[in-house]
C-alpha cells in the first residue's frame, strides 16, 4: 500500500516582526511539493491552510511580539498535528518557526499515546531556545525549542504534558546563538552540532550517531528544517540570514541519510519568506530537499546503509 504524506499549510507569521512567511505554504506548493512526493510513490493529501484559534488582538509594539496570535496558532497546530499523525507522515508547511511550538508538542502527544519516545532533529542557524523572559528581540520564532522541551517561562501558552527530553533533540547548523541561550543550553543534554563541528566532521558522523539512538529506542522522529540552516547564498528567501551555513550538498546529504534511515515520522519546512526570494529558487531548494528526505536519489543504494 502507498504511504501517505499529509501536507498541512500553516501560514503563521506572528513569530517575528517582518511579514512574508504567510506566503510560505503556497510558495512550496507552487514549487511543486505535492507532485514531487507523488513521483516518489506517495499518496499526497493536502489539508490546505490552517488558521489560528480565536484570539484577542495583540498591541502593535508589544514585547514579546504577537503573543496572543502565536498562542492561538499553537493551540490549532497542537490539535491538528496530534490528529494527523494517524493519517500518514505530516509535512507542515510554514510559516515561521513559531509553528514548531504547536507541531512538535502535537506530534509528541501522539507519540506518548502510542508509547514511543519522540525525537527532534533541528536544522537551523539558530537554537531557538529563548523563553518569554529571556528573548531580547521579542520574536517568538526564537523560542520553540525551549517550549517543546518543557522549559518553564511560557505562561500564556498551553502547558506541555509531553516535553521532548533534551537528550532526544539534536541541533545541527548552529551559528547564531544568543549569550543567554548558550548559558541555558550548557545546562542541558541537548545534542549540539554547530557549523564548526560540521566543518570539522561533516554531517554524516553526528547525524548517524543521532539516528542510531532514535532507532535503538524505536523513536518517532520529527525533522524541523529552517531555511536559514542553509547558506544565504543558496537560500536567500529568509528574514534572518546568517552567513556560513550548510551547502546545498550538505543539506541534501542530511536529507538523503534521513530517508535511508526510514525514521522520519513528521517534518516542518519553515521560515520561507517568498517575498525575499529570487525567482523561486529557495522554494525550489526546499522542495528538492524534502524530496531527498522522502527518497529521491540519483542511484539506488542499499537502504539503511547508514545504520
Ligand atoms: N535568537 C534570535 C532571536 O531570538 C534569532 C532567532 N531567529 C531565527 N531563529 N530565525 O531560527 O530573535
Ligand atoms: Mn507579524
Ligand atoms: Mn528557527
Ligand atoms: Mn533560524
Amino acid at each position: 500500500m502507498k504511504q501517505t504524506c499529509v501536507l498541512v499549510g500553516a501560514p503563521i507569521d506572528s513569530g517575528k516582526d517582518r511579514n512574508g512567511c504567510l506566503m510560505g505554504p503556497d510558495a512550496l506548493r507552487t514549487a511543486g511539493l505535492g507532485p514531487a512526493l507523488e513521483s516518489l510513490g506517495f499518496r499526497v493529501t493536502d489539508l490546505g491552510n490552517l488558521g489560528p484559534a480565536a484570539f484577542a488582538p495583540d498591541l502593535p509594539h508589544a514585547h514579546p511580539h504577537a503573543l496572543n496570535e502565536t498562542v492561538a496558532w499553537t493551540r490549532t497546530l497542537q490539535d491538528v498535528a496530534e490528529q494527523v499523525m494517524s493519517e500518514g507522515v505530516p509535512i507542515f508547511l510554514g510559516g515561521d518557526h513559531a509553528m514548531a511550538m504547536g507541531t512538535v508538542t502535537g506530534v509528541a502527544a501522539y507519540a506518548a499515546q502510542i508509547k514511543r519516545p519522540q525525537f527532534v532533529l533541528w536544522l537551523d542557524a539558530h537554537s531557538d531556545f529563548h523563553t518569554l523572559t529571556t528573548t531580547g528581540s521579542g520574536n517568538l520564532h526564537g523560542t520553540p525549542a525551549a517550549y517543546f522541551t518543557g522549559v518553564s517561562g511560557f505562561d500564556p501558552f498551553p502547558p506541555v504534558p509531553y516535553p521532548v527530553p533534551f537528550a532526544n533533540v539534536c541541533m545541527m547548523g548552529l551559528r547564531s546563538v544568543d549569550p543567554v541561550e548558550r548559558e541555558q543550553i550548557h545546562k542541558t543534554a541537548l545534542r549540539i552540532h554547530d557549523m564548526r563541528d560540521i566543518d570539522e566532521n561533516g554531517v554524516v558522523k553526528p547525524l548517524k550517531a543521532f539516528l542510531e539512538q532514535v532507532a535503538a529506542q524505536n523513536g518517532m522522529l520529527h525533522v524541523s528544517l529552517d531555511v536559514d540552516f542553509l547558506d544565504p547564498a543558496v537560500a536567500p528567501a529568509v528574514g534572518t540570514t546568517v552567513p556560513g551555513g550548510a551547502t546545498v550538498r550538505e543539506a541534501h546529504l542530511v536529507c538523503e541519510i534521513l530517508h535511508d534511515s526510514g525514521l522520519i515520522t513528521s517534518m516542518d519546512l519553515v521560515e520561507l519568506n517568498p517575498f525575499l526570494d529570487e525567482r523561486g529558487r529557495t522554494a525550489h531548494l526546499m522542495v528538492d530537499l524534502c524530496a531527498s528526505a522522502f527518497g529521491r536519489r540519483v542511484f539506488d543504494r542499499p537502504t539503511r546503509s547508514y545504520l
